[in-house]
């Protein structure tokens, strides 16, 4: 069964257009842009268009057409801003223990700078 979705989280509203995003890219089932509180040269969020709280939710309920959607888009951006040359890191916050502050599933596209062992 899916987990309970805010439907007024802020990446549901950047969905809507309600608040702006600098976009970065935009396919059938996802978005990317830059997250408003870079943590490296590079930090852009990719998310599903649907509406899935955690890569819990995602992986569990999601179609396969969206998993690979939002798996390749992101392999295409670390490759186009030049980060698969270069190394990147790629995240997921999935609920209280790891501090997920928006409930809707977002990946991490940190790059640009040498990122340490962990992000904190
Ligand atoms: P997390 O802790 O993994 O849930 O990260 C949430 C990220 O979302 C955090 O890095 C900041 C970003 N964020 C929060 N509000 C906004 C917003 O309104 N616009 C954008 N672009 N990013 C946001």
């Amino acid at each position: 069964m899916a987990k309970s979705y805010d439907p007024n989280n802020v990446f549901a509203r950047i969905l809507r257009g309600e608040i702006p995003s600098k976009k970065v890219r935009e396919t059938e089932h996802t978005l990317a842009f830059h997250d408003i509180q870079p943590l490296a040269p590079t930090h852009i969020l990719v998310i599903p268009k649907g509406a899935y709280v955690d890569m819990d939710d995602f992986t569990a309920n999601a179609s396969d057409a969206e998993v690979t959607d939002l798996f390749r888009t992101v392999g295409s951006i670390a490759r186009e801003v030049g980060a698969a040359e270069t190394g990147y890191r790629v995240l997921s916050n999935c609920g209280t223990d790891a501090n997920q502050d928006v409930p809707h599933l977002h990946i991490h596209i940190l790059a640009g700078r040498n990122l340490g062992r962990m992000i904190n």
